[in-house]
C-alpha cells in the first residue's frame, strides 16, 4: 500500500533543528511535517548540550518557548578555565560584555519543543523507515518513508535536512557531486556523566590537567554533568562510576576534589570529537540546517546555539518566501550562515586546541599551550575576545 499527501515544508529530523523549524513556521501559518527515525521516548532521552548563548535564549523567548526556561534555567555570569596547577582564570562574562549564558538542558529545550509542536497539532511522524529525499532539484521535491509496513509519499515545496550528522539529507546533496565536506578529527573523545548529586563548583569549569581535559558543568542546583578527556578505543564498560569518580578527583586535585558529590549515574556515554563544514548548504530546494551541514567540537558550547542560529535564518528566509514571493533570502542563506558557522567553527577549534592533552605532544607543544594560557590570564583584551565568542557575539 502507498499513500501521498503534500504540505509546503517537509522537515527530516526532529531533532532541536527540525522542531524549532516547525515551531517558528507553524506561528507564521506555513504548514509542516516533521520526518523522525527514531521513537519520540528516545529523541526526549538523548543527553547533550547543556549551555545557551543569550541570542538563543532571547530566541526562545521571543517565539513563546521561555517559560519553563526562565523558571528553571541557571544563568551564569561566567565560568573558570585551568591549566594544570596555576589558579583558575575566571572569565567575567558579564563584566567582560554585559551579557550571560543559561544553562538548560538540550533534553529541556527538545521538550518544550515537543510540547508545543504537539499542542498545534502539526504532525511530526515518529519511528520512520526507509527516509529518503527526491527531486530537490526541482519545484516540486518529496520525501518518502515507511512506517508500519506502509509507504508513505509526502510531497513538499521545500526539503529542510535536520536530520544531524548521520542523517539522509547530506549524504543526498552530496550525491548530485557539488558538495564540499570540510572536516578535522581529533585523536580524542569526551566521556560523559549525569548523576544526581550537587555541582563541585556553581559555575563550569574547564581545565586542562597533564593526563586530558576535563569539564565540570551542570543541569540543575541537583544534577551535574562531568566530562573526562579519554582516547577514541575507550569503552563506557570499561568505567565503572567507581573509576569515574576517582579519575575525576584526581584530575581536579584535592582541594577542589574535597567539594565533590559523588553518586550513581543517570547516563554515561563516549562522543568523538569533530570539526566539520558541508559547504553550501542549499541544493535547489533541499537545505541542510543544524548538524546536518556541520559539527564542532564540543569544547565551545557552540553545537546546539548554532543550530538555533541557522533555524533562525532559514525560517525567516521561508517566511519572507511565502509572504512576499521571493526567494532572495532562501538564496543567501547558505552564505549568511556558513559566515557565523565558520566563526564558531575557529572558536571551538582553538578552545579544543587550549585544552587537550594531544597523543605526541611536544614538550615545545606543551610550552606553548601554557604561554598562550597564561597571554590569556594577562589580557583583558583577549579575555574579552574569549567572552564575546563564547556568548555568540560573532556579528
Ligand atoms: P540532532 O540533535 O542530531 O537531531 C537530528 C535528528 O534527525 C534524526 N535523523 C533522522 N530522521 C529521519 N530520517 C533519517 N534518516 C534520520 N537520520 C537522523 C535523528 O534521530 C535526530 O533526532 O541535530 P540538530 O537538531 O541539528 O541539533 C544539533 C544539536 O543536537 C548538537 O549540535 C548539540 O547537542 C551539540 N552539543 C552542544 N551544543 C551546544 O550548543 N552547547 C553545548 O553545551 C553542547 N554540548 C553537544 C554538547 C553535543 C554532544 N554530543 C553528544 C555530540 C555535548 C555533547 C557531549
Ligand atoms: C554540558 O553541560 O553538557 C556542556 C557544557 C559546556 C560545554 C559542553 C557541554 O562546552
Amino acid at each position: 500500500m502507498q499513500t501521498s499527501r503534500s504540505t509546503q515544508v517537509a522537515i527530516v529530523g526532529a531533532g532541536p533543528s527540525g522542531l524549532l523549524l516547525g515551531h517558528v513556521l507553524g506561528l507564521a501559518g506555513i504548514d509542516t511535517v516533521v520526518i523522525e527515525r527514531q521513537s519520540a521516548d528516545h529523541v526526549a532521552a538523548r543527553i547533550r548540550a547543556g549551555v545557551l548563548e543569550d541570542a538563543t535564549v532571547s530566541f526562545l523567548n521571543e517565539i513563546g518557548l521561555g517559560t519553563r526556561m526562565q523558571a528553571e534555567g541557571l544563568p551564569h555570569d561566567g565560568f573558570s578555565l585551568i591549566y594544570e596547577d596555576t589558579p583558575p582564570l575566571r572569565i567575567d562574562l558579564k563584566g567582560l560584555t554585559g551579557r550571560s549564558v543559561m544553562v538548560y538542558g538540550q533534553t529541556e529545550v527538545t521538550r518544550d519543543l515537543m510540547q508545543a509542536r504537539k499542542a498545534s497539532g502539526a504532525p511530526t511522524v515518529y519511528e520512520a523507515s526507509s527516509v529518503a529525499i527526491h527531486d530537490f532539484e526541482s519545484a516540486t521535491p518529496s520525501v518518502s518513508y515507511s512506517l508500519d509496513g506502509v509507504s508513505h509519499q509526502l510531497h513538499a515545496d521545500f526539503v529542510i535536512g535536520c536530520d544531524g550528522y548521520h542523517g539522509v539529507c547530506r549524504a543526498a546533496a552530496k550525491a548530485t557531486g557539488r558538495l564540499h565536506e570540510i572536516e578535522r578529527t581529533y585523536p580524542f573523545g569526551w566521556l560523559g556523566l549525569l548523576a544526581d548529586v550537587p555541582p563541585v563548583s556553581h559555575e563550569l569549569i574547564y581545565a586542562n590537567h597533564a593526563d586530558g581535559f576535563y569539564l565540570c558543568s551542570m543541569r540543575s542546583p541537583t544534577r551535574s554533568r562531568y566530562y573526562l578527556q579519554c582516547s577514541l578505543e575507550d569503552r563506557v564498560e570499561n568505567w565503572s562510576d567507581d573509576r569515574f569518580w576517582a579519575e575525576l578527583a584526581r584530575r581536579l586535585g584535592p582541594d577542589r576534589a574535597s567539594a565533590l558529590s559523588t553518586g550513581p549515574s543517570l547516563e554515561k556515554s563516549i562522543a568523538p570529537l569533530r570539526s566539520f563544514v558541508a559547504e553550501p548548504l542549499q541544493f535547489g530546494r533541499l537545505f541542510l540546517a543544524g548538524d546536518a551541514g556541520h559539527i564542532v567540537p564540543p569544547t565551545g558550547a557552540k553545537g546546539l546555539n548554532l543550530a538555533v542560529a541557522d533555524i533562525r535564518v532559514l525560517s525567516e528566509a521561508l517566511i519572507t518566501f511565502y509572504t512576499k514571493g521571493s526567494e532572495d533570502r532562501l538564496n543567501g542563506y547558505s552564505e549568511l550562515a556558513l559566515a557565523r558557522i565558520w566563526k564558531a567553527e575557529r572558536f571551538s577549534w582553538w578552545m579544543t586546541s587550549l585544552l587537550h592533552k594531544f597523543d605526541g605532544q611536544t614538550l615545545f607543544d606543551r610550552r606553548i599551550q601554557a604561554a598562550e594560557f597564561n597571554t590569556l590570564a594577562s589580557s583583558h583584551a583577549l579575555q574579552t575576545a574569549l567572552a564575546e565568542a563564547y556568548l555568540g557575539i560573532f556579528d
